[in-house]
């Protein structure tokens, strides 16, 4: 180990550090350390354990892609503990260590990881040991007298060709390149483009260097920064202000490849119930009831679907959680019953600030049993929020958790069937957030809020999704959290907070969507029409429109702001809104079945062009378009009165999806944006699952499910994901996975069918479309039979029964 310059610390970095000058102790100049050169190894299961001096260096194979890095500058690893990481257990298939005169290099059938001896310094590469990233300094750390633990750095080469994704909650470019970021939760009202930090925390990144893709996920909980090629144009660093330095690196090649290995490893969204994909009313506030039926009934009187409707804090007692202001709704229960018979599900508002009120149960249960944060010298951590002067559950303690998710049980008996947790960076009146000192049981490894900030709002979102899971028992709970840390996912959907209502920010929210989606956060969504300010028609319908494809898609506004449902712009707005809220309860089975391939392969539901064609580098810098799901392509209208707009559309056929006109891809196109439309395109070969319109996801049985296929020449694949929307019978096979495999040439089209699972959709029937059929077909092959195509005035079909057993309508 060497000791060197403070001056290699990066710059900004420099009034984030206060270096204690304590002259009673006259300790010494705090320096930072490098690792110098290899000095030794051993080998405990699937870890091996590098030393130079007493620092030691943990390279552990998790699997075939996935290899974690650990520094212990003094050679004692802080316990292995993870709030990120799901029930990943370390199984690689096979791998070995050879040793050469530079270097060990570990390889696992598909990754390969170098320790250099001289210097220390560790890269990856893949399974030929083609190198792809690399460290440009030995990683180093900075020894912190004044909370008695180290800063520590890990510093990488950028090739100039490299770009940067990820890190969930950014209000930037696409691409990080050039921008240094950092992670602390905060409670960001108004947000600005570029402002940082905001709500989350997602220490992962996704590189692509010379066509192939890898992923970084940093699992720090403290304070964390991320300079990518910012400082020095040709290195990447990342540090923390406390912790342990432990990162994993993700093998690609493909972006996909890496998003859904990290999710191997933080885990990936349940299901959500089907009614948490149609589209949400909410408000700050919907209050008294009157006001609440009245503007449900007036979605059903102008059949606009509507799913959920929220109540947002003044549905409390005085802003007491787990409390009904009975002045506003006198008998909620029944209100939320009436609803439900319409079609409504109520979701409210649950905040972690907990009133200081010696009369208030919650309150009291939290005092008596110690529950509340303490500050470090053992007062209650108190703050100032909604209701007043406020006490905060200590949500890293898991008694703690099972507490608050018990709370729940009055509102669900109630019937509430959606919860919301706002605040919970966490943030407090005035001072922000909490004293750096106030104390975390942090699961038995205890901290201070230091370790602790940034997964205090995942904390409280799993405690509400456990409980809630109790309270539902089978049913699918629906949670929504602002603040978040990796992992999240696993407990929660989440939104971008109080955005603006400009059409910057409608610009910032395709960012920010596409980028929380990439980071393992893919049931996100945006304020559709802004959170503060007002929109005009014309913003509010061009957001609603991207709404439609967002994975949550939710109106919610502030309290000062004018009224925000689809008819408050007048009947030609109104009329566009309608058509698309819609097209998004058609598109009910396609977007439910891009969940499903979430929840089961973590799929992330927006693909940025990048993640479809990364090996063109024009495509790594594309921001507007993206992928929603496998099958469809969007790129919002993001301007006032604008006519059209250039759409780059990737390899392949693709049809507009409003006339059916064919494009092919690999170029730009111009396309007309009349305001009642939007780029959205069909790939060829696509089969593309259609509900007919319903007021609310579960309003009829589907006695007939639309499949549309859009020619193209060659071999697809096309997946239609179906069950019983409510339950977690699909965790025992209880769902109906379609595949259907098309087969198309000029003058012939075959259609075939497998099929999974064991639940039996109440349809028997398909009405199945053919798009754009380029030749008067000499034969038509369902199953291998040879049927006919009938003709209505949307085109050419043909009605095959479910099991594609028996051809209806065969001439
Ligand atoms: O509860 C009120 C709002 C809520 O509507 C919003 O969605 C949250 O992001 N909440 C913030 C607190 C007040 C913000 C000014």
């Amino acid at each position: 180990m060497k000791d060197t310059q403070a001056a290699e610390t990066p710059s900004s970095l420099q009034d984030e550090i206060h270096h204690v000058n304590n002259p009673v102790l006259d300790l010494p100049q705090i320096e930072k350390k490098y690792l110098t050169q290899v000095t030794g190894y051993t080998r405990e299961g699937h870890a091996f354990y590098f030393t130079d001096g007493r620092a030691r260096v943990e390279v552990k194979i998790f699997s075939d892609e996935i290899i974690r890095v650990r520094l212990a500058p003094e050679g004692v690893f802080l316990a292995d503990f993870s709030y990120a990481i799901a029930e990943m257990a370390s199984a690689p298939t096979s791998y070995k260590i050879e040793e050469t005169e530079e270097a060990y290099r570990i390889s696992t059938a598909r990754t390969t990881c170098f320790v250099r001896k001289s210097d220390f310094h560790i890269s990856f590469g893949d399974a030929l040991g083609q190198v792809i990233n690399q460290d440009c300094k030995p990683m180093h750390w900075e020894e912190n007298a004044d909370f008695g633990g180290y800063y520590i750095y890990c510093t990488k080469s950028a090739p100039q060709d490299e770009v940067f994704f990820g890190l969930g909650d950014k209000a930037s470019n696409l691409n990080l390149r050039g921008h240094r970021v950092k992670n602390w939760n905060s409670d960001t009202y108004s947000f600005a483009f570029n402002q940082d930090p905001l709500y989350k925390t997602i220490p992962f990144y996704l590189g692509v260097t010379e066509g192939n893709a890898y992923g970084i996920f940093f699992d720090n909980t403290f304070k964390t920064y991320f300079d990518f090629a910012a400082e020095q144009t040709d290195q990447t660093s990342f540090w923390s202000e406390g912790g342990e330095l432990q990162y994993y690196y993700i093998q690609g090649p493909q972006l996909i490849d890496v998003v859904r290995r990290y999710h191997q490893l933080t885990g990936t969204h349940y299901l959500p119930p089907l009614w948490a994909i149609g589209y949400h009313q909410c408000r700050w506030s919907y209050y008294p009831e009157k006001m609440v039926r009245d503007v449900t009934t007036e979605f059903r009187k102008r059949q606009i679907p509507c799913d959920a409707i929220y109540l947002d804090i003044d549905y409390m007692d005085g802003y007491r959680c787990f409390t009904w202001n009975t002045k506003y709704f006198p008998d909620p229960r029944k209100m939320i019953a009436d609803l439900a018979a319409d079609g409504f599900k109520t979701v409210v508002m649950i905040d972690p600030g907990i009133k200081v009120d010696e009369n208030y149960w919650v309150f009291q249960e939290g005092q008596a049993k110690n529950y509340f944060c303490r500050r470090g010298d053992d007062y209650f951590m108190e703050g100032f929020v909604w209701p007043g002067r406020c006490q905060f559950p200590d949500y890293t303690n898991p008694e703690v958790r099972t507490w608050w998710g018990g709370l729940y049980k009055g509102l669900v008996e109630d019937g509430v069937a959606g919860f919301w947790n706002d605040m919970n960076e966490p943030a407090v009146f005035g001072r922000g957030t909490f004293p750096d000192d106030v104390r975390h049981q942090f699961d038995g490894h205890r901290g201070s809020h230091r370790k602790a900030h940034n997964i205090y709002g995942m904390q409280m979102v799993r405690a509400t999704y456990d409980g809630l899971k109790k309270l539902y028992r089978n049913k699918r709970p629906f949670t929504i959290t602002r603040a978040a840390y990796s992992g999240v996912q696993r407990y929660s959907s989440v939104w971008t907070g109080d955005n603006v209502a400009t059409w910057e920010h409608l610009r910032i929210g395709l960012l920010q969507l596409q980028r929380l989606s990439v980071s393992g956060l893919s049931f996100c969504g945006t304020d559709i029409g802004g959170f503060t300010g007002n929109p005009d028609g014309e913003l509010y319908t061009r957001w609603m429109q991207f709404g439609v494809f967002s994975p949550f898609m939710r109106v919610h506004s502030a309290g000062d702001t004018r009224d925000r449902e689809p008819w408050s712009f007048g009947p030609e707005w109104e009329a566009i809104c309608k058509k698309f809220i819609e097209l998004r309860y058609q598109l009910l089975p396609y977007i439910y079945t891009a969940f499903w391939q979430q929840h089961k392969f973590g799929d992330p539901i927006l693909r940025p062009i990048a993640m479809l064609e990364q090996h063109i580098p024009k495509n790594l810098r594309r921001e507007e378009e993206f992928a929603f799901g496998d099958h469809i392509l969007i790129s919002p209208v993001l301007n006032p009165g604008q006519t059209n707009k250039v759409v780059y559309l990737p390899k392949g056929t693709w049809y507009y999806y409003f006339n059916h006109q064919t494009f092919t891809g690999e170029t730009e196109h111009q396309i007309d944006t009349p305001a009642d439309e939007m780029p959205i395109f069909v790939r060829g070969g696509s089969i593309i699952p259609e509900y007919p319109i319903m007021q609310y996801t579960s309003e009829t049985k589907i006695e007939e499910l639309t499949l549309r296929f859009f020619f193209a020449e060659g071999r697809f694949d096309s997946f239609v994901y179906d069950d019983q929307g409510e339950t977690f019978d699909y965790e025992d096979k209880q769902y109906a996975w379609h595949h259907f495999i098309t087969e198309s040439d000029t003058n012939s089209f075959k259609v075939s069918q497998l099929e999974e699972g064991h639940y039996i959709p109440y349809y028997k029937t398909y009405k199945f479309y053919l798009v754009g059929l380029a030749f008067n077909p000499q034969s038509i092959k369902v199953d291998g039979v040879v049927v006919a195509i009938q003709r209505d005035e949307a085109g050419d079909y043909i009605i095959v029964d479910r099991a594609f057993k028996k051809i209806i309508g065969q001439l």
